[in-house]
């Protein structure tokens, strides 16, 4: 029997493209950094009846009748979520990391209130502060970047003088393009220091703290994480908050996220969170996330070896952030298409101080959590590395096309695993 057995029957041509996805993700490979592939028991509780019912308000305090699976649900989310991250407190409710961040704002600020985040262009997010964003119009964001590119390294002091003169009630740390590991006890240091609340967005990383393969920002005394739940982590597409303690911070996080910002929460994909919770406490999840790390830097070899530019001069965690102008004489958006026509998928992405527009940026993002989740090692990770080289150098058809029978083998070689159809 397949996933799609009725939608099949019912429904023809979302069956098809459902299909067509599927084909898409076991023949090609997946590099964008934020993607991965889901649990069948993922997507079993995101496929379930809990799509029904709706649950405003918390366990044990909801408006509507019929929340005694709910509330197991939700609770049990909650617990594991805080085992995972060592919180005492989450909020397992925002429907993505978007809105996880928006309703940590509202929680956290009053209109017109000062944060200190960082700049897109170095790696930071469109919710950090980006004036394209809504929220600009509300609170008063200030960014920091890199004082060198090169070597990714943040510029501290220049934060510490930049809060000292603005008075932040938020310092924001977390990226979606900064492929290094943040000086967290800096960022609490300034913190403390102008009396702000510590925030890290660990959306990227969040299965790479998860599972111990690199440190973890409350640790370090940071007061409040905000993270999606699909990315390295693999979950479902979802968002959380978490607190390290203060009773105070978690009622005012609940009452933002329900009733101030989102309505009834999405009771199936919280227990689809629940379920891949469960599968991150498993000891086989600390193997997941280091391999993912050790696949980066055997990908970050084969390009430094190359003589490729990478920014920050490589990476920590699971993505590389690489500027296509300056290695291959190529825009983002040439190299993106290019490697997608030899069945590698990864998004092109503006690098710092981009000259170029952020439509066709200058830079390529990649990272390994799918293709971990897949069973490559390092020999396979390099091999892709070669595989991206030879195709943004020679750039012909006959190239490419050869690239993408490499790229097939060796997906067929390493299926998505059954237990993750
Ligand atoms: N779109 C996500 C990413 O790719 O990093 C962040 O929102």
């Amino acid at each position: 029997m397949s996933f799609y057995d009725h939608i099949q029957e019912e429904d023809p041509d979302i069956f098809s493209a459902l299909e067509g996805e599927d084909k898409r993700e076991a023949e090609g490979l997946e590099l964008i950094p934020s993607e991965n592939y889901v649990s069948r028991a993922v997507k079993e509780a995101m496929a379930s009846s809990l799509t029904n019912k709706y649950a405003e308000g918390y366990p044990g305090k909801r408006y509507y009748g019929g929340q005694e699976f709910t509330d197991k649900v939700e609770t049990l989310a909650i617990e594991r979520a805080k085992t995972l991250f060592g919180a005492e407190y989450a909020n397992v409710q925002p429907l993505g990391g978007a809105n996880a961040n928006i309703a940590m704002y509202m929680a956290l600020l009053q209109p017109g209130d000062t944060v200190l985040g960082m700049d897109l262009s170095h790696g930071g997010h469109l919710t950090h502060g980006h004036p394209v964003t809504y929220l600009t119009k509300i609170f008063n964001f200030v960014r920091y970047g890199m004082k060198d590119v090169e070597t990714g390294e943040i510029d501290y002091d220049e934060m510490r003088r930049v809060a000292k003169e603005v008075r932040p009630k938020i310092v924001l740390a977390g990226f979606s393009a900064y492929p290094r590991e943040l000086d967290y006890a800096k960022f609490v240091d300034i913190a403390r220091e102008v009396g702000a609340i510590a925030v890290m967005d660990t959306a990227h990383i969040a299965g790479l703290v998860a599972g111990k393969a690199v440190k973890n920002p409350f640790d370090y005394g940071f007061d409040v994480m905000t993270t999606t739940t699909h990315k390295t982590l693999r979950g479902p597409r979802g968002g959380m908050i978490l607190t390290r303690e203060s009773e105070d911070l978690a009622k005012r996080i609940d009452k933002a996220v329900f009733p101030g910002f989102q309505g009834g929460p999405h009771m199936h994909q919280i227990a689809a969170k629940a379920v891949s919770f469960r599968e991150a406490l498993h000891p086989s999840f600390k193997a997941y996330a280091k391999q993912i790390i050790a696949n980066t830097h055997a990908m970050e070899k084969v390009f430094i070896e190359h003589g490729a530019r990478l920014i920050t001069g490589g990476s920590d965690n699971h993505l590389i952030l690489l500027d296509a102008s300056k290695s291959f004489g190529i825009s983002g958006g040439e190299a993106e298409s290019l490697l997608d026509r030899a069945g590698i998928t990864l998004n092109k992405n503006v690098i710092a101080d981009d000259t170029r527009k952020p439509m066709d940026p200058s830079g390529i993002r990649f990272g390994t959590s799918a293709i971990t989740t897949r069973g490559f090692r390092e020999e396979e990770s390099a091999e892709v590395a070669k595989i991206m080289i030879e195709v943004l150098t020679k750039r012909g058809d006959a190239t490419v096309a050869e690239s993408l029978t490499k790229i097939r083998t060796l997906a067929l070689a390493h299926p998505i695993p059954e237990s993750f159809l």
